[in-house]
Formats: C-alpha cells, sequence, structure tokens
C-alpha cells in the first residue's frame, strides 16, 4: 500500500512532514482551511491553510515555552490574555498557574475551537466548560484580537499570542501599532509573549517583528527552542513594560508544574540564538 504523508512547504523548498493514517476531517472555515489528520506515531495534526498547528503528542514542546517562562518571570500573574490558540494548548497551560484569577482567550476562528473540540485531545474538557461558560477562571471571546485589544478597558499582566506565522492573516499581530495597543493594556509590571516564526525561514519577519517591539517595549528578549512538527529552532519574542527581569524565573512556583520540554532550572538555555542572528537583532 501506498504510504501516506502530509507535508508543510516552508520556503525555498523545505519540508516537515507527517505520514498520516487518514484525513479526519476537513473544512473551510470563515477564515481559512483547516484538516485534521490521524499521523501514525504523533498522534492528530492540525493544519491551518496548509501549515502545522501542532500534533497531539509533542504539542507541550511549543506551549510550555509558550506560556511557562512569562509566567514564572512576572512576579504575579493574576489577569493574563490569550491572543489566537483556539485549540485550547495555551490557555490550558496557563490555568496551571495558580495566580491566575482571570484568563480571557480571543480567538478569531470559532471554528478552530469547535474542531478541536470535537477532534483532538489537547483541551477537551477546558474547551467544555469555556463553550458553555462554566470555567471559572476563563472565558472565551469569539472575535478579532487587534480589535479587541484596542477597545477593551481591561488591564493585563500577561499577554500571550498564539498566533499563525507573521505573514498572512496575522500579519497585524506583528506590527508597530499593534504592540502599542499591547503595551497600553498591559500592567504596570507585564509581560508580553508571540511566537515568531521559525528561526532560519523566517528570519526577516523574526527581524521586523523585534525591531517593531523594540520601539514599544522597555525591554525585548528573544528565544528559540525545537519544537516538534515546526521548522526548528522556532523563535519568541518576548516584551518587558516596566520592572521585571525575564531572566530570572520563579522556581518555588515552577517546581510545582512538573514540566516536560522547557526547563526551569535551566531556563537561560533558553535564549540561545544561531550567531547571524543574534547580530542581526
Ligand atoms: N500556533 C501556530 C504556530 C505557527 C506554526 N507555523 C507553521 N507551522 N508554519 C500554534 C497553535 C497551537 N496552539
Amino acid at each position: 500500500e501506498q504510504e501516506r504523508a502530509f507535508i508543510e512547504w516552508y520556503p525555498r523548498g523545505y519540508g516537515v512532514g507527517f505520514k498520516v493514517k487518514r484525513r479526519l476531517f476537513e473544512t473551510q472555515t470563515e477564515y481559512q482551511r483547516l484538516e485534521i489528520y490521524e499521523t501514525e506515531g504523533f498522534g492528530k495534526l492540525l493544519v491551518l491553510d496548509g501549515t502545522v498547528q501542532l500534533v497531539e503528542i509533542g504539542e507541550e514542546s511549543y506551549h510550555e515555552v509558550l506560556v511557562h517562562p512569562v509566567m514564572l518571570a512576572h512576579p504575579n500573574p493574576k489577569r493574563v490574555l490569550v491572543i489566537g490558540g483556539g485549540d485550547g494548548g495555551t490557555l490550558r497551560e496557563v490555568l496551571r498557574h495558580d495566580t491566575v484569577e482571570k484568563a480571557i482567550m480571543v480567538e478569531i476562528d470559532e471554528g478552530v475551537v469547535e474542531a478541536s473540540y470535537l477532534y483532538l485531545d489537547v483541551a477537551k474538557d477546558l474547551l467544555d466548560r469555556l463553550i458553555k461558560k462554566e470555567e471559572p477562571r476563563a472565558e472565551l471571546i469569539i472575535g478579532d484580537g487587534v480589535k479587541y485589544l484596542r477597545e477593551t478597558g481591561e488591564r493585563f499582566d500577561v499577554i500571550i499570542v498564539d498566533s499563525t506565522d507573521p505573514v498572512g492573516p496575522a500579519k497585524l499581530l506583528f506590527s508597530e501599532e499593534f504592540y502599542r495597543d499591547a503595551y497600553e493594556k498591559l500592567n504596570d509590571e507585564g509581560l508580553y509573549i508571540t511566537q515568531a516564526g521559525s528561526v532560519y525561514l523566517f528570519t526577516n519577519e523574526l527581524l521586523d517583528a523585534y525591531k517593531a517591539m523594540k520601539k514599544v517595549f522597555d525591554r525585548v528578549y528573544y528565544f528559540s527552542f525545537p519544537v516538534i512538527g515546526y521548522a526548528s529552532p522556532w523563535s519568541f519574542l518576548i516584551g518587558v513594560k516596566g520592572d521585571v527581569d525575564f531572566t530570572r524565573i520563579d522556581l518555588e512556583r515552577a517546581k510545582k508544574l512538573d514540566l516536560y520540554y522547557y526547563d526551569p532550572e535551566r531556563h537561560e538555555t533558553l535564549f540561545q540564538m544561531p550567531r547571524y542572528v543574534r547580530k542581526l537583532l
């Protein structure tokens, strides 16, 4: 029998792929083409507009580093905003922190939430509670994150952007204007983090986002991490408002989390970047 594969093609013909048994679901949502595959070795695979969002086995390699470094660097993160993240993985990790009193997730595409709830074992129970409005510490808003951030009267300790790539529809989430809105909506001590694409294959987008963030935030940090399913290493950008040191984290709180990929006791190892990129940043 012929072997089937799903391959995501990056620029210059660089591919990241999985052997798949079958496609379980496919739809055109209001915003994008959504597919779910059953892979041979990594559980189910969520694809949006041809780009890999997650595989069930290994998704923590992304969600852990997107969430815990900023949550542990902030002295007391009570109010958290997640933009995007419709699969629920990011919010799931946010809610593992006892300090959190209120987390809001603003996802533009209801289709992603529904498909993730129906087909994926990422955050099924959480998504169920969110949809039924039964999650006491979190709220789901279906809407445009750019608009939400501009208009909201709420303030946050941590803002996490779990979006698609800095190319295409999510491009606005990487603009100076958006960063200004985010800065304004952070409390006096606040942290902002966004995924910023493949270090090697989206170096220019990473640079552009970094430069725009530098104009807005008091300090900007970057790190990279190997994410299962993406063209690794993957980049992350952190914007700081006020007196928060992202190079130091609370190891006491970290102990309770029992993490698999992100190693809080080796927090400093996050900050590696290929030399040519570091020289450009
Ligand atoms: N957020 C998408 C990260 C970007 C992936 N890009 C790519 N494969 N080209 C992930 C959603 C998981 N919560």
